[in-house]
């Protein structure tokens, strides 16, 4: 079995962001002294001499106000907006973030802030009054069921030929996503982001995003014998059966968490399956890790349930860009609007979101110099789901671990890379189960609607069929091998694939395209790009690692350069 992090620099082995220098000078002025610049950048970034534990400031609270001038605002709170919200505090400048989503920190009447993955009540769903869960049938019947309509926690947001699921709330996807913290193989970046020096990333970046994520690997010796990865195990049986390389990926689950959830000495979090409607324990997500140290350097505050709408240049005399803002109830209505002036805007609304503001914003000429490649180049990663019906003698086991542990990786000879997922119902399923990333050469585009007042996709259900035929590279051969058949049970009835989704939007604000090489919107300086939508279409394997060093490099020289 090799690795998936041996490309990826030295091995990360700390739980959280690089330890930070302490900030001793008066908050703020926005503006940056020399010594706050070089905290922000060499100092903190990449001289472990220089750290010292970080004095945790008050975080700043106070909600967005109307009329407020901000230094900097950064829209959204997921990968993106999180490392660019920490680099920007350290390097001495007031971050506002501005998040559509709840802020997830209070329970619910069960004592939990989440819903469990097989429970879905009115925290599950963004403004649904159903759930559309991605497995949507088993044996035959449909899961989905009526849930109060509320600002939860899993978007998941339909086009015309594709529903796209994203996390909503301060964490972004991290509050959803299965951990999988994958860099791709270095020989595979050129293909990637083809306008970025692989050395510097693999170099600087990939281990500083590591590092900051708190991206560690399961300890094998344990996972061979823990009970809830025996699916995985019978994963790896099958893929190595049929002589397909079978490679342990990392995570940023906590495995000693884990290991106690199995002990019974912690409450259960991944072992009672909860993924999809966030982790009530465990999971390192974005809200422990950049987020914490973003708000504890007390310059970053954070304004959720509020959704940008609109960014133009500021009227004539006055520096920055007017941002407009709603501010939304736990039921989607607007309560107030507000309209705030920014130095500087941060695009981090992920690949779908920042896509849709700025093909508006063009299109309706509130920021009419873009230029032409907003709304080009995206792609779902190549996402396709399957399942497999195994004997019963492979038997894949009650207790599975909503993390996935490894993958199956077929990218040179037949363009896929399947992750082996769970199927954590707490039944025996004898299925195995995958989300394969692929090699899709299709690309679609958001386009302005102005008859129906909204941006569209022109993304085609056809066009998964590449995705398809890569992953039936792989569990053709499989099913051959054991003498087993697809699940027809899990999207529909006699459905194969799951050919209607993607978890990973990418693209849509292409770097060196949409932007210049470091996130820059052409034609209106101060504006950045600073998420998923800068990555064309696909990362070869799961997204968020390439997403938060890309973040980082670009700061960085953003942080050097413009401010
Ligand atoms: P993202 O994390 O989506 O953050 C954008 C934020 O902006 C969200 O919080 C939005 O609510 C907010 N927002 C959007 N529009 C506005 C607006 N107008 N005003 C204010 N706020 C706004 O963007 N990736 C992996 O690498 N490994 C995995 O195991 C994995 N599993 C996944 C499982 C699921 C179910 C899902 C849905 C995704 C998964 N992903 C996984 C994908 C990963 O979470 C995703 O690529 C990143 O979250 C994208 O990061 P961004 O910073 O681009």
């Amino acid at each position: 079995m090799s690795e998936f992090t041996s490309q990826a620099g030295p091995k990360p082995r700390q739980t959280g962001p690089e330890p930070l220098p302490t900030d001793p000078e008066p908050r703020p002025t926005g503006r940056l002294s020399r010594r706050l610049f070089l905290a922000g950048t060499g100092g903190a970034l990449t001289t472990a001499a220089l750290a010292t534990p970080l004095a945790h400031a008050e975080p700043r609270r106070a909600a967005l106000a109307n009329g407020e001038r901000v230094p900097a605002l950064v829209i959204g709170t997921g990968y993106g907006g999180s490392v660019t919200a920490l680099r920007l505090a350290l390097a001495g400048v007031d971050v506002h973030m501005v998040e559509m989503g709840m802020a997830w920190d209070t329970p619910g009447p069960d004592g939990n802030i989440f819903a469990n993955t097989t429970k879905p009540d009115y925290r599950s769903f963004w403004l649904r009054t159903r759930t559309k869960q991605p497995l949507s049938n088993f044996l035959g019947f449909p899961l989905d069921k009526d849930v109060p309509r509320h600002t939860g926690i899993l978007d998941a947001e339909d086009f015309s030929g594709i529903t796209v699921y994203q996390g909503r709330g301060v964490g972004g996807g991290s509050l959803v996503n299965g951990g999988m913290a994958v860099t791709p193989r270095r020989e595979r970046f050129s293909a990637v982001l083809p306008s970025v020096d692989a050395e510097e990333m693999y170099g600087t970046y990939y281990p500083r995003a590591n590092a900051g994520l708190g991206v560690t690997e399961v300890d094998p010796r344990w996972w061979e014998s823990a009970e809830c990865y025996q699916y995985a195990r019978v994963g790896r049986k099958h893929a190595e059966r049929s002589g397909f390389p079978f490679v342990f990926v990392p995570n940023v689950y906590d495995w000693e968490y884990m290991k106690q959830e199995l002990a019974g000495s912690v409450p259960k979090s991944a072992l009672v399956g909860e993924v999809l409607y966030g982790n009530n324990h465990g999971k390192k997500s974005l809200q422990k890790t950049y987020l914490a140290q973003a708000k504890a350097t007390g310059r970053v505050a954070i304004s959720p349930l509020h959704r940008v709408t609109s960014v133009t240049p500021a009227p004539a005399g006055t520096p920055g860009y007017t941002v407009l803002v709603e501010q939304l109830d736990t039921t989607g209505a607007v309560t107030a609007t507000k309209s705030v002036t920014a130095d500087r805007v941060f695009f981090a609304a992920g690949s779908v979101g920042t896509s849709k503001l700025l093909t508006r914003l063009k299109a309706t000429g509130a920021l009419p110099r873009l230029n032409d490649e907003i709304g080009k180049g995206w792609g779902d990663n190549g996402n396709v789901m399957c399942g497999r019906a195994n004997h019963m003698w492979d038997a894949t086991g009650k207790l599975q671990a909503s993390m996935p542990t490894a993958g199956i990786d077929n990218w040179e000879a037949g363009g896929a890379f399947a992750e082996v997922a769970p199927l954590p119902t707490g039944i025996e399923t004898y299925a195995s189960f995958y989300l394969s990333i692929t090699k899709n050469p299709h690309r679609a585009q958001f386009s302005w609607n102005a008859a129906a007042g909204r941006v569209d996709l022109d993304w085609q259900t056809a066009w998964k069929q590449p995705s398809i035929d890569a992953a039936k590279t792989i569990f053709d051969k499989i099913n051959k091998k054991e003498g087993t058949i697809y699940r027809t049970d899990l999207f529909g009835l006699y459905k194969i694939w799951g050919d209607h989704l993607t978890y990973h939007p990418l693209g849509g604000a292409i770097l060196n395209k949409a932007t210049d090489n470091y996130g820059r919107l052409h034609g209106h300086p101060g504006l950045y790009v600073m998420d998923g939508a800068l990555i064309p279409g696909n990362t070869s394997v799961n997204p968020f690692v390439t997403i938060t060093a890309l973040a980082e490099r670009n700061i960085e020289r953003i942080i050097a350069d413009d401010l």
